[in-house]
This record gives C-alpha cells, structure tokens and sequence, in this order.
C-alpha cells in the first residue's frame, strides 16, 4: 500500500497542522454559461486560435459545477482537514451592481457540505477568472478595478462572513500581472513591461483594499494573500547577483509591499522606466497586516549573466523534469521558505497553498501508476519538514490539484490531479498518489487518536 512518511516526530504529524487538496473555479467547473455567469476573461482568451493548446476551454472543464456533491465526498473520503477552492467572480457579479444569488448558492452547498463533513473551507476571492466587462475597462490596467474588486470581497464576505473559514485575496498575483498583462501567455494577453508592473500594483491594491472589508464582515476568519516563489540559483559566484535580482523580481516585488509596505528598491532601479504609478497612501493600503500568506512551490530557477550583463536561465538538463518541464528540485522549498523567514521579520504563519506535479497519467484497467508524482509529493513533504525544523512557522500543506484539470495555456494536456480525470465520461479515478495521501492521514488520524 503506498504511503508517505512523515519524520517521527515532525510538527506535520501533529493534530493542527492542515492538509488539504486546492482547485480553482475556471479550472475545474464548467457551466459557463449556467447559473447566471457572465464571461471571464478566459473564456475570450480561450476563443482566440493558438492561446491554449488544442484550442481547449473551460466551458466543461471537470464539470464540477454539476459534479460538485460527488466532488466533495470524493475529498472527504482522501481524510484531508481542508479543501481550498476559489470563487468565480463572474458568478457573483455577474453585471456591475447586480449581485447574482444563484452564483452565492452555489458556493453556499460546496461550503455546507465541507463542513457537515467536518472540513474546513479556504476560498479564494480571485484566482484569475476577471469578468469579462471589467477587462472591457481596462481590467488590471486600470485603476478603478482594485475598487471592484474590494466591492466583490464586500458582497462575498457579507453573505459568508465567519461561514468561510480562511479567506484569500489573490492567487499568484505574479501570474495575473506578468504572465496576463506582460508576457501576454496568460488571459488578457497584453505584452508590455509598464503594463505588467502596473497591473501588478493594481492588484496589490486591491488586495489592501479588501483586507479591512474582510476583517469587518468576517472577524473570526484568516485572512491573507497567495503567491507563487521561484527561489533562484546562481550557476557561479559571479553570478549571484543574478539570482538576487530574480528573487527580487519574482516574488519580494509582491512579498515587500504587503509585508514590508515598500517596494524592492533592486527593481525599482533596473525598472526605473517602467516604475508603476504608486499614489501617496497606497503603501499603507497594501502593508495591512495579513494573518497568514499561502505560499506555492513547484520548482526552482538557475541563472547566469550573458555577455551583455542580461540575466539568462540556465537550463538543468542533468535533473529529472515533470511533464510541463519543470525541474523537480525538494531542497528549492526548504531554502524558499528559509529565505523568507530571514527577510521578513514580522512575517506571519505561511501556508504551502500549493504543491504538485504534472504527468501524462493513464487510467490502465482502473490504475493510475503516477511513481513520479508520489516521488516528488514525498519528497517536498520532507524538504517542508526540514524547514519547519529550522524554525519556519508553517502551518498546512494543499496539494495541487484535487483532480486533473483545465491548465491555462496548457488546456487538458497537462495533469496535475491526484485523482485522474476521463474527460469523455467525467470518471474520477484515485491515483497511487492519492491513495499514498489517504493512507498518510490516515495513519496520522490513528496516530493522534491513541495519543
Ligand atoms: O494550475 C496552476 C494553478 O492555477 C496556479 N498555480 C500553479 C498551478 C500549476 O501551473
């Protein structure tokens, strides 16, 4: 029977460290166009030939949206405390001011059966799904947005309040800002270097300006921010000033005004003609004391300065990879997460939001052999344990994903679930990796129960 081992005596066997599973609303539930939904940015990315491998979309998804009760059973059965899932903006509000009750419902059952079995809800207020009609103003380019989204945290929190047990902000503002607004790979697919910083300061506004809307309708919740943090590698000595600016660049940009109330002064300088218009007070807006950040780990990064002093990857062909590329690197999140604790003084409990791999997994007579997965979930559960050991206040873990699902530009090919998804039947079939996850809490639910 596979099962992953914690170290005896590791603080994650104990009854209060969280371990949960994470999706996200566009990724896994379909119905696009049920429920009194508007459209999000994605599906008008989707609709543009060549953005998302084999033209994929999120109209069906996982079908969650149908498939939901089943969902939340399948995830209580895996024994986990929490499940982490986001809510799609578009189903809320719908148009501008008219708050859709049917979106508010839907999520209303997911919450109630999570806690009639006993699990605990962390929600996502925005995971990259922006209303279309926003985005027909600007979306994250525009000013006014960071205000929506502070009106959308008002609703959802109002009807909610304390019901949802740990609220977040933003999901990967990075991504949004960067991958949406800059590189352009992501929805709305911008290209332009002030318009990725911009979109950046605008979403950190609109996380500070959340915060105290949340803290008033829902006092007994957590409240914070997710981000995703790439720790980077020098190849030589020369060479780590590279790595620094990458961290810099990477995640203390979006760390450093919310934890710090300023930005990294590495990047204001190299990015000095493309600094964001940051108004007097917004620091303070943003610098608002948050009780936790979720942080997402998958790989690190190796750099090197080239001949004309421009920082370029290096890639680690040595290493194993996971099917998206990715370099499988455990020791990258005990050393991310050391990091973090050493530039930030004040910096509160940190959970891992997220953390997997994507396989071409097969369902073979009923199986789904994913050997590298389950090599890497352990593998990043004892670089974890490592860090906690060292003095890293870390609190949970989330694995990503709950079930294959819609990845972004990637469409179905890649899969990230612990539970195989067959898109033609929508057959949900436990993985070895999550029959491994299952028997870990199961193991440690025995454990705590005889003391
Ligand atoms: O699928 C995504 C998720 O939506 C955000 N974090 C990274 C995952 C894997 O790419």
């Amino acid at each position: 029977m596979p099962q992953f081992q914690l170290p005896l005596g590791s603080k994650m066997r104990d009854p209060q460290f969280v371990f949960g599973v994470a999706t996200s609303s566009y990724q896994i539930e379909g119905a696009t166009k049920e429920g009194g939904r508007c459209d999000s940015i994605w599906d008008t990315f989707c609709r543009q030939p060549g953005k998302v491998d084999n033209g994929d979309n999120g109209d069906i998804a996982c079908d969650h949206y149908h498939l939901w009760e089943q969902d939340i059973e399948m995830i209580h059965s895996l024994g986990v405390d929490a499940y982490r899932l986001s809510i799609a903006w578009p189903r809320i509000l719908p148009e501008e001011d008219a708050v859709n009750v049917q979106g508010l419902a839907f999520y209303e059952r997911i919450i109630d059966k999570c806690h009639a079995l006993g699990m605990k809800v962390y929600v996502t207020l925005y995971h990259w799904d922006l209303p279309q009609y926003l985005e027909d103003r600007g979306g994250w380019l525009n000013r006014e947005t960071a205000y929506k989204f502070a009106h959308y945290a008002e609703v959802v929190s109002r009807y909610f309040g304390n019901k949802i047990d740990v609220y977040t902000t933003l999901n990967e503002p990075f991504v949004s800002a960067f991958l949406g607004y800059r590189w352009g790979m992501h929805a709305p697919g911008v290209v332009g270097e002030s318009e990725g910083l911009l979109a950046s300061h605008h979403l950190l506004l609109a996380h500070g300006l959340a915060m105290p809307v949340l803290r008033e309708n829902a006092p007994d919740s957590l409240h914070g921010i997710v981000y995703n943090a790439t720790p980077f590698y020098p190849e030589s000595e020369k060479d780590e000033g590279a790595a620094m600016y990458k961290d810099a660049a990477n995640y203390h940009w979006f760390m450093d005004p919310v934890l710090k109330g300023s930005y990294p002064e590495l990047v204001l300088e190299r990015e000095y003609a493309h600094k964001p218009m940051v108004l007097e007070g917004d620091l303070e807006i943003i610098s608002a004391p948050v009780d936790y950040i979720g942080i997402n780990y998958y790989s690190r990064g190796v750099v090197r300065f080239d001949e004309n002093g421009d920082i370029e990857s290096v890639p680690q062909s040595e290493s194993e990879h996971t099917d998206i590329g990715w370099e499988i690197y455990p020791q990258g999140l005990t050393d991310l997460l050391v990091r973090i604790k050493s530039r930030y003084p004040n910096l509160p409990p940190i959970y891992i939001t997220e953390n997997g791999a994507a396989g071409n997994d097969e369902c073979i007579e009923g199986k789904v052999d994913d050997e590298q997965r389950q090599r890497y979930l352990q593998q990043h559960l004892l670089a974890l344990d490592k860090a906690i050991e060292s003095g890293v206040n870390v609190h949970g873990y989330f694995a990503w994903s709950l079930m294959d699902n819609f990845e972004w530009a990637f469409g179905y090919v890649q899969r990230f679930g612990i539970v195989h998804v067959d898109y033609q039947t929508q057959k949900r079939t436990l993985k070895q990796s999550a029959i491994a996850y299952r028997n870990m809490l199961l193991a440690r639910s025995e454990e705590n129960k005889n003391g």
